[in-house]
């Protein structure tokens, strides 16, 4: 028998009120990215000089000018058997430099394998950044010394982990904000769903940004999502959600900014979606033309990070040929000295892949290590014996 044939009437009380804990309407996303190069043309005609302050213009040009040439060298580098790999940031340019130009000193920044150049615009030494790209074991920079988390492969895994440092900054009482890096792809993940609603539940000082570049690998955006844009994801946990063009330095600084002062002064969480593009193959390993159409490339080479800040320097008379000259030698004395200390061969230890796995290895992993050391001794060992008698391996006189 079913609640609905069972005799006489059903009238249970009223069930309690209900409303919303959270009114949404404060926490969506603007309609239209949010833009600040190339919006103010009317106020300057009108006299007044408003708009960003040039300090900060002149900061965000010299940065995106190098960073555009550490993106060619590290490709470069790559097509030299120089890096494994490398997945290229050109395009995201204004992302990366923007997202380490709003930290603090004392905040952190969780990266992911993209966003090498945010780590060096940070401050940290390009070729330390790179090691892991570089096939070492070991991801290469002092990440307390620097407050710049590891490189993170497995997707998203980083969000966790800024969430869980930046509720413990503030249990302490640490004015500290974590900024954590993410792709669109990204936002499927577990880890995702589980970082923005730890913060929003901590009210945790951490700001995530999602560059939206348009692909995971092959998988187009429409294929990622239907949520009406990443950013509005956020209203499901409670959390104000941003939407910025990605390619304007300016605007994605701004608002950035603006959220980790939040963060940092007990407001809680911002999740900000900066709507940008992938302009290079996922890595140097990937063919792009396979599923995606030259036109649509094109179309974003139009809305350049870089020549977007350049003509705004330009319109405010803040760029002349000194400027450009400076910030194209200094871009290049950056390339040179990476080229240069990436082609001087590393020298690992082959046997310091065990040694940091767990405090006690497992018996799994001494037989692996003991398996190795026997393979080196076998290759050294046939080295020695294919050298004439009297000829030294090389470097084995300076030894
Ligand atoms: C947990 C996990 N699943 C799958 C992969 C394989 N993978 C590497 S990159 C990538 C696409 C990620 O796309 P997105 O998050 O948009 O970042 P983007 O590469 O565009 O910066 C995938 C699926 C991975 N690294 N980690
Ligand atoms: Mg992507």
């Amino acid at each position: 028998m079913t609640v609905l044939e069972q005799p006489g009437t059903y009238a249970p009380a009223p069930p309690p009120s209900w409303r919303p804990r959270t009114e949404a309407a404060p926490l969506l996303p603007e309609a239209e990215p949010y833009r600040v190069l190339g919006t103010r043309t009317a106020e300057r005609e009108g006299g007044e000089q408003t708009g960003p302050d040039a300090g900060l213009l002149r900061r965000l040009y010299a940065a995106v000018v190098q960073g555009r040439r550490f993106n060619e060298q590290a490709t470069a580098l790559t097509r030299q058997g120089r890096l494994a790999v490398y997945p290229s940031s050109r395009g995201q340019e204004a992302c990366q430099v923007a997202a380490a130009l709003a930290l603090r000193a004392e905040d952190w920044l969780f990266p992911s394998y993209r966003d090498t150049l945010a780590a060096v615009a940070r401050g940290l030494d390009p070729v330390e950044v790179l090691s892991l790209l570089r096939g070492d074991w070991h991801h290469g920079y002092d990440s307390p010394g620097t407050r710049v988390a590891p490189l993170c492969t497995p997707l998203a895994t980083q969000l966790p982990h800024a969430v869980g440092l930046a509720h413990a900054a503030r249990l302490k009482g640490d004015q500290v904000a974590a900024l954590a890096l993410v792709g669109d792809g990204g936002t499927s993940e577990g880890d995702f769903h589980e970082a923005l609603n730890f913060a929003a539940v901590w009210q945790a000082p951490a700001v995530f940004l999602v560059q939206n570049n348009g692909f995971a690998i092959s998988v187009p955006l429409a294929k990622q999502t239907a949520a009406p844009s990443l950013a509005h994801k956020a209203v499901g946990y409670g959390v104000p959600g941003r939407l910025v063009d990605g390619n304007d330095a300016v605007a994605v600084h701004e608002v950035l900014t603006e959220a980790l002062d939040r963060a940092r002064s007990g407001g809680g969480p911002t999740l900000v979606e900066a709507v940008t593009y992938r302009l290079e193959a996922h890595t140097n390993a990937d063919d792009a033309t396979r599923y995606r159409a030259d036109g649509e490339v094109e179309a974003w080479r139009a809305h350049d990070p870089v020549t977007l800040l350049e003509r705004e320097l330009r319109d405010r008379g803040l760029l002349d040929e000194e400027t450009v000259r400076e910030a194209e030698e200094a871009a290049e004395r950056q390339a040179a000295e990476l080229r240069e200390r990436m082609h001087q061969d590393p020298q690992p230890d082959p046997m310091e892949l065990f040694a940091h796995v767990y405090a006690e290895p497992t018996p799994q992993l001494r037989e692996q290590a003991a398996q190795l050391r026997a393979e080196l001794a076998a290759e050294h060992e046939a080295a020695a014996a294919a050298r004439p008698a009297g000829n030294p391996a090389a470097g084995e006189e300076t030894r």
